[in-house]
């Protein structure tokens, strides 16, 4: 089975999705997500110029062989751009084997070890109490885990509150619209949220949030303490993780659950925050961390170490990678809990999807391969809009991490 060609397709219904289309001789295609939200054209270059020419008359079936010869033969290893294009190849490929061998890929994993995939969803709000109302809404629709972000009262432009609408969607301009970052007034604020949310919801709703690389390790270790008593399910990308040595000192101070890596790309990305047991989920997923092939590898060694999967799930990540990761997650024997932010109808109708969601759950469903579609005609109505992700400043303003 020799491919025959591997095709970018480029589409924004809605927002940027880049797309790997890998064609066989015996007719079998595969797609995989090449997306990286803010630097969609440096993939799809990536793949076009230095990946596609190299893959024609390759046999489609050696899927570790052609992840080798791609990580090893660039010589330039890991790296955001690199790994996504090789992402994007691999889950093609992994779809290509299902279909071939008539089977949903969980299968081909090693089948199910769960009947469903436990997700949380995004409730946010402008302040305390519409976000209270949200996260409320959102268990009405059979939720049993939400993330909980608000606005803060004197910060604009608080990371994960959408502007008025359902979807929150942060790559929203041509060049990064500035946001203030006020460590101090976000530390006042955050633990509040959740006791109030624990006085509106009680104790059994699984709550989790998102710091989004905004406090240095101290500060994080002071507000993880500070959660303790509202029993956060866990507490998302505390600090910048480049310093993986930095979580010790977190750790030492707080049992509130840590989850990081929703940027990483490489096994060696967490080596250490494993074998440490200095995190408890790992969010590293399908199209950013080396497709299915290198996913399973961390999730392996995670689970040595008693980690759980997290895997990211927001809208940049395509419903090709949805799909993917559903299938990941229903076999992984040290499944966490999976992220779910619902595309919106556009985006559906360009991937058409076997996933489904019912009463908190998501199941890849039972078609052959990943279960997700390119609907080319309708992708090449939405032509690719430049967008980028946001960036944070300092009160005094000194940049920051968004
Ligand atoms: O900001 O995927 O947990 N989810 C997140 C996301 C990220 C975006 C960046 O492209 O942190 O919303
Ligand atoms: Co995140």
């Amino acid at each position: 089975m020799k491919i025959k060609t591997a095709r970018v397709i480029v589409t924004c219904p809605g927002r940027n999705f880049v797309t790997l289309k890998i064609e066989t001789d015996e007719g079998v295609y595969g797609i995989g997500d090449a997306t990286l939200n803010g630097r969609e054209k440096a993939v799809a270059s990536y793949l076009e110029d230095h990946v596609a020419p190299i893959l024609i008359g390759r046999d489609a079936r050696r899927i570790e062989d052609i992840w080798q010869f791609l990580y090893r033969g660039a010589y330039w290893r890991r790296g955001p751009v690199t790994m996504t294009a090789i992402s994007a190849v691999d889950t093609a490929l992994w779809d290509i084997k299902a279909k071939a061998a008539g089977m949903p890929l969980y299968q081909l994993l090693g089948g199910a070890s769960r009947d469903r995939v436990l997700v949380y969803g995004h409730a946010n709000g402008a302040d305390i109490e519409a976000t209270v109302d949200e996260v409320g809404r959102y268990m009405s629709l059979g939720y049993k885990a939400i993330r909980a972000q608000s606005g803060i009262p004197g910060v604009k432009g608080a990371y994960g509150v959408a502007r008025g609408k359902m979807y929150y969607e942060p790559a929203d301009a041509a060049a990064p619209t500035e946001t203030v970052w006020d460590t101090t007034a976000y530390l006042n604020f955050a633990p509040k949220l959740f006791e109030r949310l624990r006085e509106a919801h009680g104790p059994v709703i699984e709550l989790l949030h998102d710091i989004h690389h905004r406090l240095t390790p101290i500060e994080a270790a002071r507000l993880g303490k500070a959660f303790e008593p509202f029993r956060l399910f866990w507490m998302e990308d505390p600090t910048p993780a480049e310093n993986q040595e930095a979580f010790r000192l977190i750790r030492q101070h707080t049992v509130t659950p840590i989850a990081l890596g929703e940027v990483f790309n490489s096994i060696h990305d967490c080596r250490t925050l494993l074998e440490e047991q200095l995190i408890d989920y790992i969010r590293a997923t399908v199209a950013h961390a080396g497709g299915i092939t290198q996913l399973r590898r961390i999730a392996d060694l995670a689970g040595l170490y008693h980690v759980r999967t997290g895997c990211h799930g927001a809208t940049d990540l395509s419903p090709v990678t949805m799909g993917a990761a559903l299938h990941f997650d229903l076999w992984v024997p040290n499944f966490g809990i999976q992220e779910y932010m619902m595309h919106t109808e556009e985006t559906d109708a360009v991937f058409p999807h076997a996933y489904s969601f019912d009463d908190g759950y998501l199941h890849p469903g039972e078609a052959p391969g990943h279960g997700v579609d390119i609907d080319e005609k309708r992708a090449a109505k939405h032509p690719y809009d430049p967008k980028q992700l946001p960036v944070a400043r300092l009160t005094d303003g000194s940049m920051w991490n968004w």
